[in-house]
């Protein structure tokens, strides 16, 4: 049986996001892209306004809710709505139009309100891991053992979720690829994902068109495609079940080959990868 994987589609309504900046800016193109990120196979739409790139300027929480609600409110039905914020004042809003996922690349150290939040309303939650915060994270990135360091800050997220009311089932833990890192230690987590997937919650793994593939292949951002699709099979092979993508179809096809050949049992809630007959 193919391994399962669940496919998050990126939708940044951002004027300033390093790859698919300002294009989906206007609300109208932001769902037309999200409807297509659905049509080319997102199990999940990840829609964020406010860009975390390094050195990227915080956003006011009005105006991060003047980017995503409208996209939310008119995507909501067509596939599974992620909040990709720090704040709970945006997540509020995002879930009540009908978001059910929160991703929260500081994982609940941003806001005070956001671990209560995700545990009343029973959703599920994404903890990422990141080195200090957007605008510090990429000033001489050091770690001790990096895949070390990143498992213990994870354990230690998912502990304090848990304690403030979090089902733990409701966890997923992601190393923050690119989240104060350098090129190595990108590559010694992605060498190393086995050692994160251990804790026992579902990994996901945010590669898509990121620095150190371009640093890699001397690529522009929307020349990354090649890059993306090579660490998203190896993460799945190392056991990584959700995949957080710009490029839905192109990557969706390379795991399900990928998937079809590792050919073992995913995560529960995870979809069974699309299967042939020949
Ligand atoms: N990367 C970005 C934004 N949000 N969320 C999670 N969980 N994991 C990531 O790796 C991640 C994220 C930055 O990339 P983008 O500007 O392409 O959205």
């Amino acid at each position: 049986m193919a391994v399962s994987y669940t496919l998050m589609g990126i939708l940044n309504v951002t004027p300033d996001s390093f790859s698919d900046g300002e294009a989906f800016l206007e609300a109208d193109a932001a769902v037309e892209h999200g409807r297509r990120l659905v049509a080319d196979g997102a199990d999940i739409v990840d829609v964020g306004g406010e860009s975390t790139r390094p050195g990227a300027a915080p956003v006011p929480a009005v105006e991060e809710l003047a980017r995503v609600l409208p996209v939310i409110e008119r995507l909501a039905g067509t596939a599974r709505l992620a909040i990709d914020t720090m704040k709970a004042e945006v997540a509020a809003a995002a879930l009540d139009a009908g978001a059910e996922i929160v991703n929260d690349v500081s994982a609940l150290r941003h806001s005070p309100e956001m671990a209560g939040l995700v545990a009343d309303r029973g959703v599920d939650c994404c903890l990422m891991h990141m080195r200090g915060t957007p605008q510090t994270m990429q000033d001489d990135p050091r770690y001790g053992d990096v895949v070390d360091d990143v498992r213990a800050f994870l354990e230690e997220r998912l502990a304090h979720a848990v304690a403030a009311g979090i089902a733990e089932e409701r966890v997923w833990l992601d190393p923050g690829i690119g989240f104060g890192k350098t090129v190595e230690h990108n590559l010694e987590l992605l060498r190393r994902l086995d050692e994160l997937v251990a804790i026992g919650r579902p990994l996901v793994i945010g590669t898509s068109r990121k620095g150190f593939l371009g640093r890699l292949t001397a690529s522009p951002p929307g020349d990354r495609l090649a890059g993306t699709i090579a660490t998203n099979v190896l993460a799945l092979e190392r056991g990584a079940t959700v995949f957080r993508v710009h490029d839905v179809a192109a990557v969706g096809e390379a795991l399900t080959v990928a998937a079809a050949t590792v050919g073992r049992a995913g995560a529960p809630g995870a979809r069974a990868a699309h299967q042939e007959t020949r």
